[in-house]
C-alpha cells in the first residue's frame, strides 16, 4: 500500500514532529544510553568470566531492563481499546447567532483535530468487534485553547446520575472472581444491574441493536450525548445537542460475523480506520447542532437534562455547519493515541454546560483519572495534549515536568513580573461562565422530571426496520441466555413487557420462559433509597415521536461502494476479462479489490497470463470483505468447485447478507452453495444481492446497499 505523503496539520503536528525521533535513516545514529554514553556492545551483559555471573555493575542492562520493566501505564478504567487519527474540521457557515467559540465562528479556520474511538469494556488487547457502545471523542486544537467533545456512538447513556457510574462499570466488567468474560455485557453481573435500573431500558436498546456492532468507525455516528450550552457574544444561551454524520452512511455487521471477525482479526476496526487514512480515503463527518432555545427548555415531555433521552430529529432538526476529515494516521500509537487525554471540561468561551448530573459528574472524573493513568498533574505537557494557543498560569514543578519557568514569580498578584501572566477580560476572550440563576435547595434525589424510562425506548424499537427488530431480539436471547440466574432473566422479561409486548414474548419464547404478568417491583431500586418508592415509580407517556427516522440504519447513505471490499475468488484458468473488467468497474467507484486462491502466490489465466494473487482461504475469510466475486473461467471454476474452503466462503457471505455475484459461466458455482437455496423464480435477484450475469453496473448498485437483510427471512444457513 502506497504510503501517503505527510499532511501536517499545521501547529500540533508541527509541535509534534520538532520532538518526534526517527531513526529508520539513521545510519550514521549511534546507540546511546538515555545519558548519551556510545554503547559498544548491545548483545552481552557484563559478567564475571564468559560463563560466569553477570555483575551489578552492568549499569547498560540496568537501564535498559528498569525502562522496559516500566514501559506500560494503567490502561483507561473505561474506553481502553481505541485506536486514533489526525485531522481537520472546517466550518461550513458562521454559527455566531449561537456561539462566540473562534472554531465555530471563523469559516476560514482549519481546526486541526485528533480523535479516538474506543471500545468500553474490554481491556486493551480486546477484540474491536465487541457488542459494545463505541466512543467518540474528538480534540479540537482552537485559538482559544483546547475544545474536547468525548462523545459515543450512541445518543443516549445508561444511567441519569454519575453517583451510579463506578456501579455499571463494576458491573458490565469482566466478573471479579474470574475475570471473566472479557469485553462482553452478556454475563449475570451486568443484567442483575440493568435489570434493577430501569433508566437504563433506552440505552440497553441502543447496545441490543446493530448500533453496537459497527461495519467500520468511518461508518458510524457520534454523539455528545448531554445537553450543553452555546452562548454567543451577547451572552445570550441556548441548549444545544451535538451529532457527528459520517459522509459513507451509518452500516453495520452481522453479530454471527462480528464474532467471526473477532477470531480472524480482532484489530478489523483499527486497521480499516489506518488503512483507509494511508490509501487517501480519509474519512468525513459532518458536524450537526439541535438547537434549542432557552425558552423551550420545559417545552418538550422528557427533560433536556435527562442523559437517558434524545431530541428525535422530527422535533428539532438538525444544521449541519461543518466537516471533520481525518487525514493522518499517529506516528507513534503510545505517543499520541495511548496518552491522549480528554476531558468533557475541556471547553471554549461559547461553550457550556448544562445541568445534566451525569455531565456534571464527569466533570470530576477525566482529570482525576489521568493523575494515575498518566503519573501526575503534567499531562497536559505530553506533546499531543498541549494547547496550540499561549497557554501561561502559575502552576509549578510536578512529577515529569518539562516546563523551564526561569521566571522568579510563581503566584498571583504579583509586582516582579509585572502582573504577569494576567487575568484575561472577558472582552479578551476571558472564559466567564454563564451566569445562570440558581435559587435551590441542596438535595439529594432525582427529579420526578426524569422518570418515563420506557417511551423513548419504545420509540427506538418502532422505529427500527423489521431486520433490525429481529436482530435486537436476537441479541436479547443471546445475552440473557448467558445469564446463568433465571430470576436475571425473568426480571429483564418484565422490563422488556414496558417496552414492547412482542419483544418481550419473543425474547421469553427464545429463553424457554413464559412472561412475567407485571415486572419485579419495586421497578426503581436505583432511584432512591426511601422505604416509600411510591413516588419513584416510572411513569409511563406516550412516545413524543412514535417512529423517528433518524433512529433506523434503513434509511442511510446508500449510494457509495467508496473503500468497501471485494474479494475475487480466483484460480488457474480465470478468464481474463472477466476478472480485469469487473476490477476496473469497482476500483473506478473507489472498491478495494483482492484476489483470493487456494494458495498464495501467483496463477495462471485462461488467456496464460500470471497473475499475483492477494491471499489464500488460510489468510483471509469473508467475513473481512463487503462482497464476493466468482468471475468466469471453465477451469477456474472447477478449481472452485471442488475446494470446500470457497464455497464455505460464498456461504457465509450469503449468510452475513452480502452482494455475492457471477459471470454467466461461472454461476453454476453457486449450485454448490446455499444460494441456491433462494427461489428465484418469485423473487428478483438484485433485490436479495445476487447477480449472476456479470454486470458491474448491477453488482455495484447492490454493494451500495451494504446488506439484503431479506435474505435472512429465508433458510437459514449454518454457520
Ligand atoms: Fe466517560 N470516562 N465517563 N463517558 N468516556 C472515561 O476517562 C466517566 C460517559 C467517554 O478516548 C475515562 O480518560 C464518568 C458518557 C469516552 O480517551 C473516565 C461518567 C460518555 C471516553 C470516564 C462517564 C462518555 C471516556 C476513562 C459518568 C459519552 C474515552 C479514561 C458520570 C458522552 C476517551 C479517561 C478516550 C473515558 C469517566 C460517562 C464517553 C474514567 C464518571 C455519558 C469516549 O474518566
Amino acid at each position: 500500500m502506497k504510503k501517503q505523503e505527510k499532511k501536517p496539520t499545521k501547529n500540533i503536528s508541527s509541535k509534534i514532529d520538532d520532538l518526534a525521533v526517527n531513526t529508520e535513516n539513521g545510519a550514521d545514529q549511534l546507540m546511546t544510553t538515555n545519558q548519551g554514553l556510545k554503547i559498544n556492545d548491545n548483545n552481552n551483559s557484563l559478567k564475571a568470566g564468559e560463563r560466569g555471573p553477570t555483575l551489578l555493575e552492568d549499569f547498560i542492562l540496568r537501564e535498559k531492563t528498569t525502562h522496559f520493566d516500566h514501559e506500560r501505564i494503567p490502561e483507561r478504567i473505561v474506553h481502553a481499546r481505541g485506536s486514533g487519527a489526525h485531522g481537520v474540521f472546517k466550518l461550513y457557515d458562521s454559527q455566531n447567532k449561537y456561539t462566540k467559540a473562534a472554531f465555530l465562528n471563523d469559516t476560514k479556520a482549519e481546526t486541526p483535530v485528533f480523535v479516538r474511538f474506543s471500545t468500553v469494556a474490554g481491556s486493551r488487547g480486546s477484540s474491536d468487534l465487541a457488542r459494545d457502545v463505541r466512543g467518540f471523542a474528538v480534540k479540537f486544537y482552537t485559538s482559544e485553547g483546547n475544545y474536547d467533545l468525548v462523545g459515543n456512538n450512541m445518543p443516549v447513556f445508561f444511567i441519569q446520575d454519575a453517583m451510579k457510574f463506578p456501579d455499571l462499570v463494576h458491573a458490565v466488567k469482566p466478573e471479579p472472581h474470574h475475570e471473566m468474560p472479557q469485553a462482553a455485557s452478556a454475563h449475570d453481573t451486568f443484567w442483575d444491574f440493568i435489570s434493577l435500573m430501569p433508566e437504563s431500558m433506552h440505552m440497553v436498546m441502543w447496545q441490543m441493536s446493530d448500533r453496537s456492532l459497527p461495519r467500520s468507525y468511518r461508518m458510524m455516528e457520534g454523539f455528545g450525548v448531554h445537553t450543553f450550552r452555546l452562548i454567543n457574544s451577547n451572552n445570550e444561551s441556548h441548549f444545544v445537542k451535538f451529532i457527528w454524520k459520517p459522509l459513507l452512511g451509518v452500516h453495520s455487521v452481522a453479530w454471527d460475523e462480528a464474532q467471526n471477525i473477532s477470531g480472524k482479526d480482532p484489530d478489523f476496526h483499527r486497521r480499516d480506520l489506518w488503512e483507509a487514512i494511508e490509501s487517501g480515503n480519509f474519512p468525513e463527518w459532518e458536524l450537526c447542532l439541535q438547537i434549542i432555545p432557552e425558552k423551550d427548555e420545559f417545552k418538550f415531555s422528557f427533560d433536556l437534562l435527562d442523559p437517558t433521552k434524545l431530541i428525535p430529529e422530527e422535533l428539532i432538526p438538525v444544521i449541519r455547519v461543518g466537516k471533520m476529515t481525518l487525514n493522518r494516521n499517529p506516528d507513534n500509537f503510545f505517543a499520541e493515541t495511548e496518552q491522549i487525554a480528554f476531558h468533557p471540561g475541556h471547553i471554549v468561551p461559547g461553550i457550556d454546560f448544562s445541568n445534566d448530573p451525569l455531565l456534571q459528574g464527569r466533570l470530576f472524573s477525566y482529570t482525576d483519572t489521568q493523575l494515575s493513568r498518566l503519573g501526575g498533574p503534567n499531562f497536559h505537557e505530553i506533546p499531543i495534549n498541549r494547547p496550540v494557543c499561549p497557554m501561561h498560569n502559575n502552576q509549578r514543578d510536578g512529577h515529569m515536568r518539562q516546563t523551564i519557568n526561569s521566571d522568579k514569580t510563581s503566584y498571583h498578584p504579583n509586582s516582579i513580573s509585572g502582573g504577569a501572566p494576567m487575568q484575561a477580560k472577558e472582552a479578551e476572550g476571558g472564559f466567564v461562565s454563564h451566569a445562570e440563576r440558581i435559587d435551590a435547595v441542596k438535595v439529594r434525589n432525582r427529579s420526578k422530571s426524569f422518570f418515563d424510562h420506557f417511551s423513548q425506548a419504545t420509540m427506538f424499537f418502532n422505529s427500527q426496520s423489521k431486520a433490525e427488530q429481529k436482530h435486537i431480539v436476537d441479541a436479547f436471547t443471546f445475552e440473557l441466555g448467558k445469564v446463568e440466574k433465571v430470576y436475571i432473566r425473568e426480571r429483564m422479561l418484565g422490563l422488556l413487557t414496558q417496552v414492547d409486548k412482542s419483544l418481550a414474548s419473543k425474547v421469553a419464547d427464545g429463553l424457554g420462559l413464559h412472561l412475567p404478568k407485571a415486572p419485579e417491583k419495586p421497578m426503581n431500586h436505583g432511584v432512591s433509597a426511601d422505604a416509600d418508592v411510591k413516588d419513584t415509580e416510572p411513569i409511563h407517556v406516550k412516545p413524543v415521536v412514535n417512529h423517528s427516522e433518524a433512529l433506523s440504519m434503513e434509511g442511510t447513505i446508500k449510494d457509495t461502494i467508496k473503500t468497501r471490499k471485494v474479494a475475487f475468488l480466483v484460480a488457474d484458468g480465470v478468464n481474463d476479462d472477466s476478472v480485469s473488467i469487473m476490477k476496473k468497474a469497482l476500483v473506478a467507484e473507489g472498491a478495494m479489490v483482492k484476489l483470493i486462491s487456494l494458495k498464495q502466490g501467483t496463477i495462471t489465466t485462461e488467456g496464460g497470463n500470471k497473475i499475483a494473487v492477494d491471499g489464500s482461504f488460510l489468510t483471509d475469510a469473508s467475513v473481512l470483505f463487503d462482497a464476493v466475486y466468482i468471475p468466469d473461467g471453465k477451469d477456474n471454476i472447477t478449481a472452485l468447485m471442488t475446494e470446500p474452503d470457497s464455497i464455505h466462503f460464498v456461504n457465509e457471505a450469503y449468510k452475513h447478507c452480502k452482494s455475492i455475484a457471477t459471470g454467466a459461466e461461472s454461476a453454476d458455482f453457486l449450485k454448490e452453495t446455499f444460494v441456491k437455496e433462494i427461489d428465484f423464480k418469485s423473487l428478483n435477484m438484485e433485490d436479495v444481492g445476487v447477480n449472476i450475469d456479470g454486470s458491474a453496473d448491477k453488482f455495484i448498485g447492490c454493494i451500495a446497499k451494504h446488506r439484503f437483510w431479506n435474505r435472512e427471512d429465508f433458510r437459514k444457513v449454518p454457520a
